[in-house]
């Protein structure tokens, strides 16, 4: 299926030419066909003689329900211009055409209607050269008369060709379906209808509407029950768990994951403004419309701060309109989660980032690159592309030549902090994660290299030095271990020794001594003395026959017994005897 809208100004036969070409009635409500005026959207379809199944969606003319026409434009891909043979070219066809120009509408048809009343060559000659201006380009035009009949089969055919053309949308993409209409129905609840502009909906999602979950029940295309439809169509959803007054125009069904919701977000207009910027305007997006206050940044690159959030991606074409002056501006999505300006000359780099960024590969590396860090799934629901030479982190993705940057950070961050504490063997994980600027301490593994390691939290030097007084210090410890592997230093001793609690869990951490209890203190290795001495015990042994066999005071063996047992050297029987293991 595809979608087209008409677009035109009022009364020049679009409701009249959509029910020529479908036979369906697009004006649905009593008032709009008692006073023959549209007024909100309408919905039409058929088969063109190929087997091709268009739906149209038929907008209003009048200038007082432009915002309905916008709603209805805005996801759709293609437009049916009509322009009546005796009137020409008006005020809405005008304003119409600009909002077509504005959202880069590509593919369009001309209808030039009531030739059975003036001579359609003149206003199908003008409305051309008119259309040709404009991001539509050259457009094939068709003269009808609904009452005779007259063109409506060339008119067929020539929506065959421009349907044909039509860019085919990915299936697979999310889906972000921008309702226009919500009503409820008898027994099935909550309907809501818009245009799909890309992915898949079928009985059975969950989608996300405004941050909470609802299901499809049920799908409905051009009327009829289906089990899934693809984009491009118009579809009907069947909604479970919302109701219709939590519903209105321009809420947005979302595939979950796949959008942010955001609203601020830097844009480059489409064409330079000719004149001053408004300070307010109307965002238009599919079909949305939202208030917004406008920062012109320079040039073309304009900041927009919204009423109200929006699931915006780069890469979206809005429309910026200015009811007071009746403007229309087209604008690119470049930034939706755009970095504050504060310094001076901020806002003109920013624009000068802006105008230099496209929004594919290339602009994803130059995004990633100032964000530095940032979510995988965050990046990609911004819009960007994941670059090919990202580094991934868990859930996060690193700009390129960020690790290497950082990496060569630490060794200076770990020297500083050692010099301001001795005693530690180098600065806690998150200590480091905040220097560097990082989201999470999982992060800082990345960017410590030999010889830094993490140990017990910190970044350490992997083989770090005591300051040289304790390691005096400790090495006579030692030495005097070394001899009798048992006699551990006294209270006395340690306290002579400058050696307080500080010191001797620097000395434990850097592997220097081992801490058997508080205030016993022995070397590494002493486990398997211990043992050795034991293996030459009669089985079991007591406390004192283990004292005698390790030649050290019950100061040191009532510990050193108890840590054996607690290492599974060890083990206590019932009535107190040890064993070895
Ligand atoms: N003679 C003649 N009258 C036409 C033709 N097309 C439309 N009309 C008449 O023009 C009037 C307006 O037609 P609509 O189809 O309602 O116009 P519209 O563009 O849909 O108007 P809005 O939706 O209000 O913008 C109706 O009275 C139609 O019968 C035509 O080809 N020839
Ligand atoms: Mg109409």
């Amino acid at each position: 299926m595809e979608v087209i809208a008409t677009a035109g100004h009022v009364d020049h036969g679009k409701s009249t030419l959509v029910r020529a070409l479908t036979g369906m009635e697009p004006d649905r409500w009593e008032e709009e066909r008692r006073r023959g005026l549209t007024i909100d959207l309408g919905f039409a379809w058929t088969t063109l003689p190929s087997g091709r199944v268009v739906a149209v969606v038929d907008v209003p003319g009048h200038e007082r329900f432009v915002g309905n026409m916008l709603a209805g434009v805005g996801p759709v891909p293609a437009a049916l211009v009509v322009v009546a043979a005796d009137d020409g070219w008006s005020a809405q066809t005008a304003e119409h055409v600009a909002v077509l120009d504005a959202l880069g509408v590509r593919h369009a048809l001309l209808a030039v209607t009531k030739a059975d009343l003036a001579d359609p060559a003149p206003v199908l000659a003008d409305a051309t050269e008119r259309l040709a201006a404009t991001s539509m380009g050259a457009v094939p035009g068709v003269a009808v008369s609904a009452p005779t009949g007259r063109g409506v089969p060339e008119l067929a055919a020539a929506l065959e060709t421009l349907l044909a053309g039509l860019p085919a949308p990915d299936p697979a993409a999310p889906v972000r379906l921008w309702i226009d209409r919500a009503f409820p129905i008898r027994g099935a609840g909550t309907v809501v209808t818009g245009t799909l502009a890309a992915g898949t909906v079928a009985a059975g999602d969950r989608l996300l509407l405004g941050g909470r979950e609802v299901g499809v029940r049920g799908v409905q295309s051009l009327g009829r029950p289906v089990d899934r439809a693809s984009a491009t169509a118009r579809v009907a959803l069947n909604l479970r768990g919302v109701a219709v007054e939590d519903l209105s125009r321009g809420d947005a069904l979302l595939t979950p994951g796949a959008f942010r919701s955001t609203a601020e977000v830097d844009v480059v207009l489409a064409r330079e403004p000719e004149d001053q910027l408004p300070a307010e305007a109307v965002l238009h997006v599919g079909s949305a419309a939202v208030p917004v206050r406008v920062r012109p940044l320079e040039g073309a690159a304009v900041r927009l701060r919204l009423a109200g959030p929006l699931p915006l991606r780069v890469g979206d074409r809005v429309l910026l309109r200015d009811p007071g002056a009746r403007r229309v501006l087209g604008a690119d999505v470049r930034d939706v989660a755009p970095p504050e300006l504060r310094r001076r000359g901020a806002a003109r780099q920013r624009a000068a980032e802006l105008d230099g960024q496209d929004t594919g590969p290339a602009g994803a590396a130059a995004d990633l690159a100032r964000r530095r860090v940032v979510r995988a799934d965050d990046f990609t629901a911004m819009g960007w592309p994941v670059p090919d030479d990202a580094v991934r982190a868990g859930p996060w993705l690193l700009a390129p030549g960020l690790v290497d940057e950082l990496a060569r950070r630490v060794p200076g961050l770990v020297a500083a902090h050692r010099q301001a504490h001795p005693l530690e063997p180098g600065p806690p994980v998150a200590l480091v994660r905040r220097e560097l600027d990082l989201p999470a301490d999982d992060l800082v593994g990345l960017v410590v290299r030999t010889p830094l390691a993490l140990r017990g939290g910190r970044v350490v030097v992997a083989a770090a030095g005591l300051p040289p007084a304790v390691q005096r210090a400790v090495d006579a410890v030692r030495a005097r271990l070394a001899g009798n592997p048992f006699a551990a230093p006294d209270a006395e001793e340690l306290r002579a020794a400058r050696l307080g609690p500080r010191e001797l869990a620097a000395a434990v951490r850097d592997g220097q001594l081992v801490r058997v209890a508080e205030g016993v203190y022995l070397a590494p290795g002493v486990e398997e003395q211990a043992r050795a001495r034991l293996l030459a015990v009669p089985q079991p042994f007591t406390l004192s026959q283990a004292r005698s066999a390790w030649g050290t005071s019950r100061r040191v063996a009532v510990p050193l017994m108890e840590w054996l047992d607690a290492r599974g050297v060890t083990e206590k029987l019932p009535d107190a005897t040890r064993r070895l293991r």
